[in-house]
Protein backbone atom coordinates (compact mmCIF):
# COMPACT_ATOMS: atom_id res chain seq x y z
CA UNK A 1 0.00 0.00 0.00
CA UNK A 2 3.15 2.58 1.02
CA UNK A 3 4.04 1.63 -2.84
CA UNK A 4 1.36 3.92 -4.28
CA UNK A 5 2.36 6.68 -1.70
CA UNK A 6 6.00 6.37 -3.15
CA UNK A 7 4.85 6.49 -6.49
CA UNK A 8 2.98 10.08 -5.58
CA UNK A 9 5.59 11.48 -4.40
CA UNK A 10 7.89 10.72 -7.50
CA UNK A 11 5.29 11.88 -9.54
CA UNK A 12 5.31 9.20 -11.25
CA UNK A 13 2.49 8.85 -14.02
CA UNK A 14 -0.67 6.99 -11.95
CA UNK A 15 -4.21 7.26 -13.30
CA UNK A 16 -6.75 9.03 -10.76
CA UNK A 17 -8.16 5.75 -10.31
CA UNK A 18 -4.89 4.12 -9.49
CA UNK A 19 -4.26 6.91 -7.31
CA UNK A 20 -7.48 7.27 -5.11
CA UNK A 21 -6.07 4.49 -3.16
CA UNK A 22 -3.83 7.10 -1.66
CA UNK A 23 -7.21 7.73 0.19
CA UNK A 24 -6.97 3.64 2.11
CA UNK A 25 -3.80 4.63 3.66
CA UNK A 26 -3.87 5.70 7.43
CA UNK A 27 -4.73 9.53 8.25
CA UNK A 28 -0.90 9.97 10.27
CA UNK A 29 0.37 8.09 7.22
CA UNK A 30 -0.51 10.78 4.83
CA UNK A 31 -0.30 13.64 6.99
CA UNK A 32 3.22 12.90 7.65
CA UNK A 33 4.15 12.76 3.95
CA UNK A 34 1.94 16.17 3.22
CA UNK A 35 3.20 17.80 5.97
CA UNK A 36 6.79 17.00 5.26
CA UNK A 37 6.41 18.78 1.88
CA UNK A 38 4.82 21.42 3.66
CA UNK A 39 7.79 21.87 6.54
CA UNK A 40 10.26 21.85 3.99
CA UNK A 41 9.07 24.21 1.63
CA UNK A 42 7.62 26.75 4.74
CA UNK A 43 8.59 25.48 7.95
CA UNK A 44 6.16 26.41 10.92
CA UNK A 45 5.04 29.91 9.01
CA UNK A 46 0.86 29.77 8.26
CA UNK A 47 0.02 32.54 6.09
CA UNK A 48 -2.63 34.99 5.46
CA UNK A 49 -3.89 38.29 4.27
CA UNK A 50 -6.09 40.84 4.76
CA UNK A 51 -8.52 40.99 2.37
CA UNK A 52 -12.13 42.22 1.44
CA UNK A 53 -14.63 40.14 -0.51
CA UNK A 54 -16.87 42.04 -2.77
CA UNK A 55 -19.31 40.47 -5.00
CA UNK A 56 -21.52 43.02 -6.78
CA UNK A 57 -24.66 41.26 -7.57
CA UNK A 58 -26.31 37.84 -7.50
CA UNK A 59 -28.59 37.65 -10.35
CA UNK A 60 -27.39 34.76 -12.60
CA UNK A 61 -27.91 34.11 -15.64
CA UNK A 62 -26.20 30.52 -14.78
CA UNK A 63 -27.88 28.00 -13.00
CA UNK A 64 -25.71 25.86 -10.57
CA UNK A 65 -27.17 23.71 -8.72
CA UNK A 66 -24.46 23.52 -5.94
CA UNK A 67 -25.22 27.25 -5.04
CA UNK A 68 -27.08 28.98 -2.81
CA UNK A 69 -25.70 32.82 -3.45
CA UNK A 70 -27.80 33.49 -6.72
CA UNK A 71 -31.12 35.02 -6.73
CA UNK A 72 -33.23 31.98 -6.97
CA UNK A 73 -36.53 30.24 -5.18
CA UNK A 74 -34.28 28.69 -2.50
CA UNK A 75 -32.91 32.56 -2.24
CA UNK A 76 -35.46 34.92 -3.85
CA UNK A 77 -33.20 37.70 -2.70
CA UNK A 78 -31.96 39.78 -5.63
CA UNK A 79 -29.37 42.65 -5.62
CA UNK A 80 -27.25 44.72 -8.12
CA UNK A 81 -24.51 46.76 -6.63
CA UNK A 82 -23.21 50.66 -8.21
CA UNK A 83 -20.13 52.04 -8.95
CA UNK A 84 -20.25 54.26 -6.23
CA UNK A 85 -21.17 51.42 -3.74
CA UNK A 86 -18.60 48.96 -4.76
CA UNK A 87 -16.10 51.94 -4.24
CA UNK A 88 -17.12 52.92 -1.17
CA UNK A 89 -16.84 49.12 0.29
CA UNK A 90 -13.10 48.91 -1.38
CA UNK A 91 -12.24 52.48 0.20
CA UNK A 92 -13.68 51.68 3.93
CA UNK A 93 -11.92 48.58 3.55
CA UNK A 94 -8.26 49.99 2.71
CA UNK A 95 -9.17 52.62 4.89
CA UNK A 96 -9.39 49.64 7.38
CA UNK A 97 -6.14 47.72 6.34
CA UNK A 98 -7.39 45.69 3.77
CA UNK A 99 -4.58 44.89 0.90
CA UNK A 100 -6.64 43.17 -1.74
CA UNK A 101 -10.09 42.97 -2.72
CA UNK A 102 -11.62 39.71 -4.11
CA UNK A 103 -14.56 40.52 -6.52
CA UNK A 104 -16.53 38.32 -8.04
CA UNK A 105 -20.07 38.09 -9.21
CA UNK A 106 -22.84 36.69 -10.77
CA UNK A 107 -23.34 36.26 -14.35
CA UNK A 108 -25.66 39.62 -14.33
CA UNK A 109 -26.92 40.10 -18.01
CA UNK A 110 -27.75 43.42 -17.00
CA UNK A 111 -24.36 45.16 -16.62
CA UNK A 112 -21.94 46.19 -19.76
CA UNK A 113 -19.12 44.75 -20.61
CA UNK A 114 -17.67 48.74 -20.31
CA UNK A 115 -18.94 48.59 -16.61
CA UNK A 116 -17.35 45.79 -14.97
CA UNK A 117 -13.96 47.54 -16.09
CA UNK A 118 -14.69 50.62 -15.13
CA UNK A 119 -15.05 49.05 -11.95
CA UNK A 120 -11.48 47.97 -11.86
CA UNK A 121 -10.25 50.89 -12.95
CA UNK A 122 -12.08 53.30 -10.51
CA UNK A 123 -10.73 51.18 -7.67
CA UNK A 124 -7.30 51.49 -9.05
CA UNK A 125 -8.31 55.00 -9.11
CA UNK A 126 -9.04 55.98 -5.86
CA UNK A 127 -6.24 53.24 -4.61
CA UNK A 128 -3.45 52.30 -6.47
CA UNK A 129 -1.66 49.97 -4.07
CA UNK A 130 -4.72 47.75 -3.16
CA UNK A 131 -4.29 44.55 -5.41
CA UNK A 132 -7.16 43.76 -7.45
CA UNK A 133 -8.09 40.10 -7.81
CA UNK A 134 -11.32 39.51 -10.00
CA UNK A 135 -13.15 37.34 -12.68
CA UNK A 136 -13.28 34.01 -12.13
CA UNK A 137 -12.80 32.35 -15.48
CA UNK A 138 -16.48 31.13 -15.41
CA UNK A 139 -17.18 35.29 -15.30
CA UNK A 140 -14.46 35.48 -18.66
CA UNK A 141 -16.18 32.96 -20.00
CA UNK A 142 -19.68 34.40 -19.68
CA UNK A 143 -17.98 38.21 -20.81
CA UNK A 144 -16.94 36.38 -24.03
CA UNK A 145 -19.61 34.77 -24.32
CA UNK A 146 -21.98 37.92 -24.27
CA UNK A 147 -20.20 40.16 -25.75
CA UNK A 148 -18.07 38.32 -28.34
CA UNK A 149 -15.04 39.70 -27.30
CA UNK A 150 -12.84 36.54 -27.11
CA UNK A 151 -11.47 35.65 -23.85
CA UNK A 152 -7.88 36.63 -24.65
CA UNK A 153 -9.43 40.36 -25.00
CA UNK A 154 -11.00 40.26 -22.40
CA UNK A 155 -7.90 38.97 -19.85
CA UNK A 156 -5.87 41.53 -21.48
CA UNK A 157 -8.66 44.46 -20.70
CA UNK A 158 -9.04 43.32 -17.48
CA UNK A 159 -4.95 43.66 -16.97
CA UNK A 160 -5.26 47.73 -18.97
CA UNK A 161 -8.77 47.82 -16.13
CA UNK A 162 -6.40 47.41 -13.46
CA UNK A 163 -6.56 43.97 -12.19
CA UNK A 164 -3.91 42.08 -10.98
CA UNK A 165 -4.74 38.23 -10.42
CA UNK A 166 -7.37 36.31 -10.86
CA UNK A 167 -9.11 34.18 -8.29
CA UNK A 168 -9.48 30.14 -8.71
CA UNK A 169 -13.73 30.48 -8.91
CA UNK A 170 -15.47 28.16 -11.07
CA UNK A 171 -13.48 25.20 -11.63
CA UNK A 172 -15.79 23.39 -9.40
CA UNK A 173 -15.02 19.73 -10.63
CA UNK A 174 -13.57 18.90 -14.03
CA UNK A 175 -14.99 15.61 -14.90
CA UNK A 176 -17.43 16.35 -17.40
CA UNK A 177 -20.11 14.22 -16.19
CA UNK A 178 -20.52 15.41 -12.73
CA UNK A 179 -19.94 19.17 -14.18
CA UNK A 180 -22.81 19.20 -16.10
CA UNK A 181 -24.84 17.68 -13.55
CA UNK A 182 -23.74 19.88 -11.28
CA UNK A 183 -23.47 23.45 -13.57
CA UNK A 184 -24.64 22.48 -16.70
CA UNK A 185 -24.13 25.86 -19.02
CA UNK A 186 -21.21 27.32 -17.69
CA UNK A 187 -17.80 27.64 -18.75
CA UNK A 188 -16.73 23.84 -19.75
CA UNK A 189 -13.28 22.32 -17.92
CA UNK A 190 -11.74 23.04 -21.02
CA UNK A 191 -11.99 26.39 -21.16
CA UNK A 192 -11.75 27.35 -17.73
CA UNK A 193 -8.06 25.49 -18.22
CA UNK A 194 -7.50 27.87 -21.19
CA UNK A 195 -8.33 31.11 -19.66
CA UNK A 196 -5.67 30.48 -17.21
CA UNK A 197 -3.17 29.33 -19.42
CA UNK A 198 -4.15 32.29 -21.20
CA UNK A 199 -3.74 34.38 -18.03
CA UNK A 200 -0.25 33.09 -17.19
CA UNK A 201 0.98 33.35 -20.36
CA UNK A 202 0.67 37.19 -19.94
CA UNK A 203 2.87 37.16 -16.62
CA UNK A 204 -0.40 37.01 -14.03
CA UNK A 205 -0.58 34.45 -11.13
CA UNK A 206 -3.81 32.97 -10.37
CA UNK A 207 -5.60 30.52 -7.80
CA UNK A 208 -7.45 27.36 -8.58
CA UNK A 209 -10.01 25.67 -6.58
CA UNK A 210 -11.89 22.64 -6.37
CA UNK A 211 -15.83 22.00 -5.39
CA UNK A 212 -15.82 18.88 -3.34
CA UNK A 213 -18.33 17.09 -1.10
CA UNK A 214 -20.79 16.40 -3.34
CA UNK A 215 -21.79 13.91 -5.90
CA UNK A 216 -18.07 13.86 -6.93
CA UNK A 217 -15.98 10.23 -6.31
CA UNK A 218 -12.39 10.44 -4.97
CA UNK A 219 -11.32 9.23 -8.70
CA UNK A 220 -12.65 13.11 -9.78
CA UNK A 221 -11.04 14.90 -6.96
CA UNK A 222 -7.40 13.30 -7.96
CA UNK A 223 -8.67 13.62 -11.59
CA UNK A 224 -8.78 17.62 -10.49
CA UNK A 225 -5.93 17.74 -9.42
CA UNK A 226 -4.07 16.15 -12.20
CA UNK A 227 -5.30 18.51 -14.26
CA UNK A 228 -4.19 21.24 -12.61
CA UNK A 229 -0.81 19.71 -12.64
CA UNK A 230 -0.76 19.50 -16.34
CA UNK A 231 -2.00 22.92 -16.68
CA UNK A 232 0.73 24.75 -14.45
CA UNK A 233 3.44 26.52 -15.97
CA UNK A 234 6.85 24.81 -15.88
CA UNK A 235 7.85 25.01 -12.59
CA UNK A 236 10.72 27.52 -12.39
CA UNK A 237 8.81 29.85 -14.16
CA UNK A 238 6.12 29.92 -11.44
CA UNK A 239 6.30 33.13 -9.90
CA UNK A 240 4.82 36.39 -10.02
CA UNK A 241 6.93 37.85 -12.70
CA UNK A 242 6.04 34.96 -15.12
CA UNK A 243 2.63 33.78 -14.34
CA UNK A 244 1.28 30.34 -12.95
CA UNK A 245 -1.26 28.78 -10.42
CA UNK A 246 0.02 30.21 -6.95
CA UNK A 247 -2.83 27.85 -4.37
CA UNK A 248 -5.18 25.33 -4.78
CA UNK A 249 -8.25 25.49 -2.80
CA UNK A 250 -10.07 23.04 -2.12
CA UNK A 251 -13.74 24.72 -1.30
CA UNK A 252 -15.68 22.01 1.38
CA UNK A 253 -19.28 21.60 0.16
CA UNK A 254 -21.73 24.09 1.67
CA UNK A 255 -25.30 22.39 1.56
CA UNK A 256 -28.43 23.93 2.54
CA UNK A 257 -30.39 27.03 -0.10
CA UNK A 258 -29.44 25.12 -2.98
CA UNK A 259 -30.58 21.94 -5.34
CA UNK A 260 -28.36 19.13 -4.84
CA UNK A 261 -29.41 16.97 -2.43
CA UNK A 262 -26.63 15.14 -0.94
CA UNK A 263 -27.11 12.21 1.48
CA UNK A 264 -23.29 11.38 2.30
CA UNK A 265 -20.83 14.23 3.32
CA UNK A 266 -17.02 14.16 3.99
CA UNK A 267 -15.91 12.98 7.59
CA UNK A 268 -13.07 15.53 9.20
CA UNK A 269 -10.66 12.62 7.91
CA UNK A 270 -11.67 12.42 4.22
CA UNK A 271 -11.20 16.44 4.21
CA UNK A 272 -7.81 16.25 5.79
CA UNK A 273 -6.88 13.39 3.65
CA UNK A 274 -8.12 15.46 0.13
CA UNK A 275 -5.34 18.82 1.59
CA UNK A 276 -2.58 16.27 2.12
CA UNK A 277 -3.11 14.77 -1.16
CA UNK A 278 -3.73 17.57 -2.51
CA UNK A 279 -0.03 18.53 -1.24
CA UNK A 280 1.80 15.34 -2.13
CA UNK A 281 -0.05 15.38 -6.03
CA UNK A 282 0.35 19.53 -6.75
CA UNK A 283 3.97 19.78 -6.48
CA UNK A 284 4.52 22.01 -8.67
CA UNK A 285 1.74 24.53 -7.14
CA UNK A 286 3.35 26.51 -4.44
CA UNK A 287 0.65 26.85 -1.96
CA UNK A 288 -2.34 24.91 -0.72
CA UNK A 289 -4.81 27.37 0.93
CA UNK A 290 -7.18 25.43 3.83
CA UNK A 291 -10.25 28.36 3.46
CA UNK A 292 -11.49 28.60 6.57
CA UNK A 293 -14.84 29.71 5.49
CA UNK A 294 -15.99 26.33 4.20
CA UNK A 295 -14.07 24.35 6.73
CA UNK A 296 -14.11 26.04 9.62
CA UNK A 297 -11.52 27.94 11.79
CA UNK A 298 -10.29 25.08 13.89
CA UNK A 299 -10.24 22.37 11.09
CA UNK A 300 -8.49 24.65 8.88
CA UNK A 301 -5.89 25.73 11.17
CA UNK A 302 -5.54 21.59 11.95
CA UNK A 303 -5.09 20.97 8.02
CA UNK A 304 -1.81 23.28 8.54
CA UNK A 305 -0.71 19.48 9.78
CA UNK A 306 -1.94 17.88 6.62
CA UNK A 307 0.05 19.97 4.64
CA UNK A 308 -2.22 23.42 3.75
CA UNK A 309 0.38 26.38 4.77
CA UNK A 310 -2.36 29.37 4.22
CA UNK A 311 -5.60 30.64 5.86
CA UNK A 312 -7.00 33.25 3.04
CA UNK A 313 -7.96 36.12 4.95
CA UNK A 314 -10.26 38.64 7.10
CA UNK A 315 -13.00 38.86 4.11
CA UNK A 316 -14.93 40.92 5.90
CA UNK A 317 -17.84 40.10 4.58
CA UNK A 318 -18.42 36.75 2.77
CA UNK A 319 -21.88 35.88 0.83
CA UNK A 320 -21.03 32.94 -1.25
CA UNK A 321 -20.23 29.89 1.30
CA UNK A 322 -22.23 31.87 4.20
CA UNK A 323 -25.57 31.54 1.64
CA UNK A 324 -24.71 27.88 1.77
CA UNK A 325 -24.56 27.52 5.31
CA UNK A 326 -20.91 28.55 6.57
CA UNK A 327 -20.53 31.00 9.81
CA UNK A 328 -18.08 33.50 7.62
CA UNK A 329 -20.92 36.13 6.90
CA UNK A 330 -18.85 38.28 8.74
CA UNK A 331 -15.14 37.70 7.99
CA UNK A 332 -12.60 36.80 10.59
CA UNK A 333 -10.85 38.78 12.74
CA UNK A 334 -7.17 39.48 12.08
CA UNK A 335 -6.16 39.41 15.82
CA UNK A 336 -8.49 36.17 16.20
CA UNK A 337 -6.73 34.33 13.39
CA UNK A 338 -3.14 35.38 14.40
CA UNK A 339 -4.04 33.79 17.64
CA UNK A 340 -5.19 30.89 16.75
CA UNK A 341 -2.82 29.94 14.44
CA UNK A 342 0.04 30.87 17.22
CA UNK A 343 -2.31 28.80 19.38
CA UNK A 344 -1.98 25.87 16.47
CA UNK A 345 2.13 26.15 17.26
CA UNK A 346 2.24 27.65 14.03
CA UNK A 347 3.62 31.20 12.87
CA UNK A 348 1.19 33.74 11.40
CA UNK A 349 2.47 35.20 8.40
CA UNK A 350 0.58 38.58 7.00
CA UNK A 351 1.14 38.16 2.89
CA UNK A 352 0.33 40.37 0.73
CA UNK A 353 -1.79 38.66 -2.68
CA UNK A 354 1.08 36.86 -4.08
CA UNK A 355 2.84 35.12 -1.26
CA UNK A 356 5.46 37.93 -0.14
CA UNK A 357 6.02 38.51 3.31
CA UNK A 358 4.64 41.50 5.05
CA UNK A 359 4.80 40.52 8.39
CA UNK A 360 5.98 37.62 10.48
CA UNK A 361 4.09 38.00 13.90
CA UNK A 362 6.71 35.42 15.90
O1 LIG B 1 -16.52 28.80 -7.76
C1 LIG B 1 -20.46 28.06 -4.63
C2 LIG B 1 -17.94 27.92 -4.67
C3 LIG B 1 -16.58 29.52 -5.46
C4 LIG B 1 -20.85 26.83 -2.89
O2 LIG B 1 -8.97 32.38 -5.45
C5 LIG B 1 -19.46 26.96 -3.03
O3 LIG B 1 -8.24 32.99 -3.51
C6 LIG B 1 -19.10 25.67 -1.19
O4 LIG B 1 -13.63 30.72 -5.80
N1 LIG B 1 -20.43 25.47 -1.03
C7 LIG B 1 -16.27 30.99 -5.35
N2 LIG B 1 -18.60 26.40 -2.18
C8 LIG B 1 -15.28 31.26 -4.22
C9 LIG B 1 -13.87 31.13 -4.70
C10 LIG B 1 -12.74 31.53 -3.83
C11 LIG B 1 -12.90 31.66 -2.47
C12 LIG B 1 -11.82 32.05 -1.70
C13 LIG B 1 -10.60 32.33 -2.26
C14 LIG B 1 -10.45 32.20 -3.63
C15 LIG B 1 -9.14 32.53 -4.25
C16 LIG B 1 -11.51 31.80 -4.42
O5 LIG B 1 -17.43 29.20 -4.40
C17 LIG B 1 -17.32 29.03 -6.67
C18 LIG B 1 -17.90 27.73 -6.18
O6 LIG B 1 -17.02 26.67 -6.41
N3 LIG B 1 -19.27 27.71 -4.13
N4 LIG B 1 -21.44 27.51 -3.88
C19 LIG B 1 -21.34 26.03 -1.84
N5 LIG B 1 -22.62 25.79 -1.67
Amino acid sequence: MADILEQALRGENLTPSELSKLYDLDIFTLGKAADSIRTHKYQKKAFFNLNRHINPSNICADVCKFCAFSAHRKNPNPYEMNLDEILAQAIASYNNGAKEVHIVSSHNPNYTYEWYMSVFKEIKKALPHIHIKALTAAEVDFLDRKFHKGYDRVLEDMIESGVDSMPGGGAEIFDEKVRAYICKGKVSSTRWLEIHKAWHSLGKMSNATMLFGHIESRAHRIDHMLRLREAQSPQERVDSKNGGFNAFIPLLYQRQNNYLSIKDFPSGQEILKTIAIARILLSNIPHIKAYWATLGINLAVVAQEFGADDLDGTIEMESIQSAGGAKSKNGFDKDELIFQIQNAGFTPVERDSLYNEIKVYA
